[in-house]
């Protein structure tokens, strides 16, 4: 028998096409099936005006915290494989980011600070979106940015105060 230890992630989950609330949900379960992953916590939804992209289909968001034996690596090949699993088709030959039955990312994966070409840690964006914060913060506001040195919860209200319109474009909804 090998012997792992077990890290925590923590995972933005993202949907703006098809029936997104049941997608996220059913996306969050199929990831505790997995043997090495013990789901923790997951934030609520939240329905979130599309950020960085023109689309007319707002989103549905939600932030998970899990324990895994396996790798972060290898944790975003599960990801990957479950957007697909849930229909999300990517379109390399288009530009910037399109609709989408089912985004997963990995936002942070214990105190790691990895930078390759498929996998960046902490998620490079994260720190900027409310869409990601907001729910993130529900679940873990002391988590910490390895790179920041701040909790989610300083890197929330530093971003509610760098916007005019607070959280305008967000809004918590229920399961
Ligand atoms: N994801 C993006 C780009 N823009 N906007 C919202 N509101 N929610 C997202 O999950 C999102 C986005 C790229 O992955
Ligand atoms: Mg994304
Ligand atoms: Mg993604």
């Amino acid at each position: 028998m090998s012997i792992s230890s077990s890290a925590s992630a923590c995972i933005g989950l993202g949907s703006n096409l098809g029936q997104s609330r049941t997608l996220l949900k059913e996306a969050w379960q199929s990831l505790g099936q997995h043997p090495e992953v013990s789901l923790q916590a997951l934030s609520s939804p939240y329905h979130t005006k599309p950020v960085g992209m023109e689309s007319s289909h707002w989103f549905i968001n939600a932030a998970g915290c899990l324990q895994t034996t396996l790798p972060p690596e290898t944790l975003l090949d599960l990801l990957l494989e479950t957007e697909q699993k849930f229909g999300r088709v990517r379109h390399p030959e288009l530009e910037g980011y399109q609709d989408r039955t089912l985004d997963l990312d990995l936002l942070l994966f214990d105190s790691y600070v990895i930078q390759t070409d498929r996998l960046e840690l902490p998620h490079p964006l994260m720190h900027e979106r409310l869409f990601v914060l907001i729910p993130l913060a529900e679940i873990g506001t002391q988590l910490a940015h390895p790179l920041l040195q701040k909790t989610i919860a300083e890197l929330l209200a530093e971003q509610e105060a760098k916007k005019q319109n607070g959280r305008e474009g967000i809004e918590q909804a229920s399961w």
